[in-house]
């Protein structure tokens, strides 16, 4: 028993602290510095909170976050859990190990070390690294050299703090020269194996690398969806309005049989609609960052304005917001079973700054045509021209087949070889066909590969190989609705109808 604490000990010891790790006492981290590597035990703690539902991972980190400020005066509790978590599972993963080896090699500690450290290398890289999400080889983590050779030392240290505890065997039975004699065959033994299997893993990890999708390999993609705390926000305020939701109430009224308010709970309480959305706005430029992806939830305006019973006369529904803001939208649009009410946002109660409590959704439109903060549904027979709409805005709103760039950069300087090229490419409703991109100024055109795009009405990420050759590139992309009209090239300033033109880079390769 007391040699598989012991076990345990060396395995969490190796790779916790001595080689990749300082993750328990803390003196080795300038290792992680100087390596540029994550530690197994990083991965493998990220790894078991990500294997929590998102809703009990959230509840955790709050109970434990909190009793951690509360009753240790200490932040980051929940990581620290976390960590130390990790730390026992190496711990009992290393216990296990000695057991296992001892099973089959009893005779000589040396042999067991030798077997071990063959068998830790195997099993962080080949299958605990992998699983913790770390890839192959844990190339997750670092730079795959350093990782492989961390990896192969973390063995080595392991093995050897585990054979010193193991007991000799007595030297009759084996005697001393040929135990000393076979120790350093095994040890010989041991760093070939090591040494090989690196090798071969690292040749692994790149034939790896070589089947993932473009996507894996491309860095400087933005994630499909965007979080709630990068994603663009406008609004015409300097302060934007603070609605109080459970004095609020939503009215539904003008040309209806039946009008009536409801508050947020009511609306809660109502059979509830989710899908992902992209939201640009119109005042984007070609190439700009007004454009957001996010998975929202609420009910659907039919559900709604049907229980009012529109007037067989009403033609245009008039959106009134908290804010003065105010948009027309006709009828049909807004009882298009995709057109709904949105109070959450990828999960989360609908931020402040994106129109808590409720904004509209409403596919194919410009972020103009998606009130936020709405207070009332008004239903008319007469056209409307909203707030931006008055000062010379478009009344229809609707989105232009977009595609830019967010890899590489333009004005960027990038190594000569193989570079990722990506982006996004959005086309509202109509959604997006083809992604083509010019490294030469517009001449020829080379198809990029799509992400299949998350919903009718996202974005799509886009990206392809360029195989670039020393010297200054203009580069430009340019996209395919989904009927296959391609992207308007002329050059246009966003006022009145939204931008047009391509999305063009000069890159430096060097
Ligand atoms: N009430 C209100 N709704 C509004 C606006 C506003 O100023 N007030 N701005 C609109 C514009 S121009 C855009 S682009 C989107 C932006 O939504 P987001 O901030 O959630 O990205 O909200 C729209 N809805
Ligand atoms: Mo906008």
């Amino acid at each position: 028993m007391a040699r598989l604490v012991w076990a345990g000990f060396a395995g969490w010891l190796a790779f916790g602290a001595l080689v990749v790790g300082g993750v328990p006492v803390g003196v080795p981290l300038w290792l992680r510095e100087l390596l540029g590597v994550r530690t197994p035990v990083e991965a493998i703690g990220e790894r078991l909170f990500r294997t929590l539902p998102p809703e009990t991972f959230a509840l955790l980190v709050n109970v434990l976050e909190d009793a951690g400020r509360r009753y240790l005066g200490v932040t980051h509790l929940a990581k620290t859990a976390a960590l130390l978590g990790a730390n026992g599972v190496v711990f009992v993963l290393g216990a296990v190990g000695v057991w296992a080896v001892r099973r089959w090699t009893p005779a000589n500690p040396w042999s067991t070390a030798a077997a071990l450290a063959v068998g830790s290398w195997l099993a962080w890289s080949l299958v605990l690294l992998p699983l913790a999400g770390a890839g192959l080889v844990g190339a997750g983590l670092g730079p795959p050299l350093a990782v492989a050779a961390s990896l192969a030392a973390g063995s080595l240290v392991y093995a050897a703090l585990v054979a010193v505890a193991l007991p000799r065997p007595s030297p009759q039975a084996t005697g001393g020269t040929l135990s000393r004699r076979q120790a350093l065959r095994d040890g010989v033994r041991v760093v070939v194996g090591l040494v090989v299997g690196s090798a071969l893993g690292l040749w692994l990890e790149r034939a790896a690398a070589w089947a993932q999708s473009v996507f894996e390999r491309i860095r400087g993609l933005p994630p499909e969806v965007t979080p709630n705390s990068e994603f663009y926000t406008v609004s015409k305020n300097f302060f934007d309005p603070e609605v109080d939701a459970r004095s609020g109430r939503l009215e539904v009224s003008g040309l209806v049989e039946r009008p009536f308010r409801l508050s947020l709970e009511e609306l809660k309480a109502l059979p509830g609609y989710s899908r992902p959305h992209t939201f640009e706005c119109i005042s984007n430029p070609v190439g700009g960052d007004l454009i957001g992806n996010a998975v929202w939830k609420g009910v659907r305006f039919r559900e709604l304005v049907e229980r009012a019973r529109p007037r067989s006369t009403a033609r245009k529904v008039v959106f009134w917001c908290a804010d003065g803001y105010h948009t027309a939208l006709p009828l049909a649009d807004v009882l298009d079973p995709e057109s709904f009410l949105a109070y959450e946002m990828n999960g989360e109660v609908l931020p402040k700054s994106h129109g808590f409590p409720v904004r509209a959704v409403i596919p194919g439109l410009f972020g103009m045509k998606n009130p936020k903060w709405i207070t009332k549904l008004e239903l008319t027979d007469k056209d409307h021209l909203g707030y931006w709409e008055q000062q010379g805005w478009s009344d229809e709103a609707v989105v232009k087949t977009m595609s830019k760039f967010t890899t590489p950069t333009d004005g960027a300087t990038v190594p000569a070889g193989t570079v990722g090229v990506g982006g996004v490419a959005y086309a509202g409703d109509r959604g997006v066909s083809a992604v083509e991109v010019s490294f030469d100024d517009g001449r020829t055109w080379r198809r990029a590969e799509l992400k299949p795009a998350m919903g009718k009405h996202t974005w799509v990420l886009w990206g392809l190989l360029w195989d670039a050759k020393p010297g200054r590139h203009v580069l430009k992309v340019r996209a395919r609705d989904g009927v296959g009209t391609l992207q308007d090239g002329r050059s246009r300033p966003p006022l009145p109808e939204g931008a047009t033109g391509y999305h063009t880079i000069r890159v430096t390769v060097r």
